[in-house]
């Protein structure tokens, strides 16, 4: 992967696994053009979430949210692509999701800010600790999009 590409870490929440969402979300990624580097369907530890929202500690809603992300098993995702960590979120739409517009992943899937159906990686930053806490470095695919890229 060149250094210029970037990635970001998706992840569909146990509620967007339960209602059967996940077909519809992948297709969102892939049909703005965006390349699927790794996939897989996990129920981490309370220990493994509490890392990921490390930053969150101190709010009022950490241990609800880390029971709800123990509820069921989560779809943990890489996606590759130009600007995708901005546009990742732009296509997830806002996290209260009385602001997130229709359109978007939770504009068109959610009504509370607590079932907000998808995680996605807030900087770059964010992106690599995120990917290196989730995935370890031979599940990330090396792949050429050209063929795909044809096809448009
Ligand atoms: P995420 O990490 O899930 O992509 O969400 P985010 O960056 O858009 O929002 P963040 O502030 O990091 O919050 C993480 C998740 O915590 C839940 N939340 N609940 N009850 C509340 O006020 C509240 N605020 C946030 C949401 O599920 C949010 O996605």
């Amino acid at each position: 992967m060149s250094d210029t590409v970037e990635r970001t870490f998706i992840a569909i929440k146990p509620d967007g696994v339960q209602r059967g969402l996940v077909a519809k979300i992948i297709a969102v990624f892939e049909q703005r053009g965006y390349k699927l580097v790794a996939i897989k369907m996990v129920c981490p530890s309370r220990e493994h979430l509490e890392v990921h929202y490390d930053d969150l500690r101190g709010k009022p809603f950490f241990q609800g949210l880390i029971e709800f992300m123990k509820s069921g098993p989560i779809v943990a995702m890489v996606w590759e692509g130009l600007d995708v960590v901005r546009q990742g979120r732009k296509l997830l739409g806002a996290t209260n999701p009385l602001e997130s517009e229709p359109g978007t992943i939770r504009g068109n899937f959610a009504i509370d800010t607590g079932r907000n159906v998808c995680h996605g990686s807030d900087s770059v930053k964010s992106a690599k600790r995120e990917i290196a806490h989730w995935f370890n470095n031979d599940e990330l695919c090396d792949y050429n999009l050209e063929l795909k890229k044809s096809i448009y």
